[in-house]
């Protein structure tokens, strides 16, 4: 079998699949050899290399998102693709996200800005107890991101499009199950992919009823906010507003563009989508084992462009 790869560390992948599968050619997308290839392996990969191929049996999205790959106009229909399930990122996200919560519940974020004054002021501390935890999306990330929480000793409550049970999370579902988390959380963590059924669903709306003075926190995807929204709902300035503050690692463009006022706005923490890493090391079984699955004809779980996930 022939392996194309593409992603930033294409030739650190190349090797190490040569390596776990000793009867394929492995190239990578830099190679004149590259077309032709029975599989892709590759990370946003251009419409033109897609293009290029004619032969493709399958294909293995190098993250957890699909959503750069189904909207490439370059990708062939009825080509299986797989995707990574959590590939050693739910914990560095499961991280992020704890950072943030701490972030906003121990007042990190006032205690910055007092510095600034040089302003010797305690705040009374809110109990873990006390600071509900909402997690949209409980996929493979999302499962992790939650239970993290809880056991940190925080409420949490999950919401996922079909009913889903996770022991010591509160599982909602549907929009009558969103509205309800929403009215009670004061950190909301975004964790679900990027599909016309999840773009703007932060909208005015759903940030109105968020506590007054909660927080949000995007280790997801850009896409699930409504960004003209959500400084409406920050308000200007350091005086915080009903939404308290912001922690954002994702946007709908990538790099986030220079003149965003999200940049400058003092409540808001810009991080360059680097919550949840792939390491090579993590993700090798995962990729191995959907080529090895793809070549004996019984590829797992594929992604299904309807659904968008
Ligand atoms: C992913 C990502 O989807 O890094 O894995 O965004």
């Amino acid at each position: 079998m022939k392996i194309l790869v593409h992603s930033d560390d294409a030739e650190q992948w190349r090797d190490a699949l040569a390596g776990r599968l000793p009867g394929a050619r492995v190239v990578t997308s830099a190679e004149a050899e590259r077309r032709d290839a029975d599989y892709l392996v590759a990370w946003k990969p251009s419409a033109a290399l897609l293009r290029e191929q004619t032969r493709l049996k399958g294909i293995v999205n190098l993250g957890a998102g699909v959503d750069a790959l189904l909207s490439n106009p370059g990708l062939p229909s009825g080509v299986p693709i797989v995707k990574l399930r959590d590939a050693g990122m739910a914990g560095p996200i499961a991280d992020y996200v704890r950072y943030g919560v701490l972030h906003f519940q121990r007042d990190f974020d006032r205690y910055r800005r007092q510095q600034a004054r040089a302003e010797w002021r305690e705040h009374a501390m809110v109990d873990k107890g006390d600071w509900p935890v909402g997690v949209l999306g409980l996929g493979a990330i999302g499962a992790r991101v939650a239970e993290t929480l809880a056991a940190d000793g925080f409420p949490v409550h999950g919401w996922s499009r079909t009913p889903k049970a996770l022991e010591g999370i509160a599982c909602h579902h549907g929009e009558a199950g969103l509205e309800a988390l929403l009215g009670e959380v004061m950190s909301l963590v975004l964790l679900l992919p990027d599909t016309p059924a999840t773009h703007r669903l932060i909208d005015a709306r759903a940030l109105a009823r968020l506590p007054a003075g909660a927080s949000l926190i995007n280790p997801g995807r850009g896409t699930l906010i409504d960004e003209t929204a959500l400084l409406a709902a920050l308000g200007p300035g350091e005086a915080e507003g009903r939404l308290r503050g912001a922690l954002l690692d994702a946007f709908p463009k990538e790099p986030l563009p220079a003149e965003s006022p999200l940049w400058r706005h003092p409540r808001v923490w810009i991080t360059p989508h680097m919550a949840g890493p792939t390491p090579l090391g993590a993700a090798l079984d995962q990729v191995v084992e959907s080529l090895v699955a793809f070549e004996a004809g019984r590829p797992q779980a594929t992604v299904d462009p309807g659904a968008g996930y």
